[in-house]
């Protein structure tokens, strides 16, 4: 059965993980306010994938003989000044939420928790994906600026991205 420490700590990421499909959801409405539909279906895909890390925590808790407790989430923002300020947005909230993965790992080892360690391993390495993806666009916005052609290719590249399947609970 899960410690309480250990089960308050995952419902807290619960919250996290749900306030990031918020940030991004309200990115989505930005993008597609500033006819960037390409950018909005990034981020689309992009709050569909923090709805099933949410998921696999609830599931994990579930299934540890722990009980779900979910929180209020925070308002998002609703405007930046630029694609590129709302992907750096993107980058520093996802390096705030590596920061919380690291901590809540810290914490299975602290108190002898194998199954969240190992469960908890799936989101380390995620978040080294998750940062890369947003910190490549990032770069790319930067180096054309926020007008022109290069923009006009950048939101149509990124609005190929595809919905993935959720996470599997295996
Ligand atoms: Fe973006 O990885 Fe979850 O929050």
């Amino acid at each position: 059965m899960i410690s309480q420490r250990m089960q308050n700590a995952l419902n807290e990421q619960i919250k996290h993980e749900l306030e990031s499909a918020y940030l991004y959801l309200s990115m989505v409405a930005y993008f597609r306010a500033e006819a960037f539909d390409g950018m909005a279906q990034w981020m689309t895909v992009q709050a569909q994938e923090e709805f099933t890390h949410a998921m696999k925590l609830f599931d994990y808790i579930d299934e540890s003989d722990g009980r779900v407790e979910l929180s209020a989430l925070a308002q998002p923002p609703k405007e930046w000044t630029s694609p590129l300020e709302a992907f750096q947005a993107a980058y520093q909230h996802e390096q705030f939420i590596t920061e919380k993965i690291d901590d809540l790992m810290k914490l299975a080892i602290e108190v002898k928790d194998h199954a969240a360690q190992i469960m908890l391993q799936w989101f380390v390495t995620e978040q080294i994906e998750e940062e890369s993806s947003v910190r490549k666009i990032v770069n790319l916005l930067a180096r054309v600026g926020d007008s022109g052609h290069g923009i006009v290719m950048i939101d149509r590249e990124l609005g190929k991205r595809i919905a993935v399947p959720a996470v599997s609970k295996e």
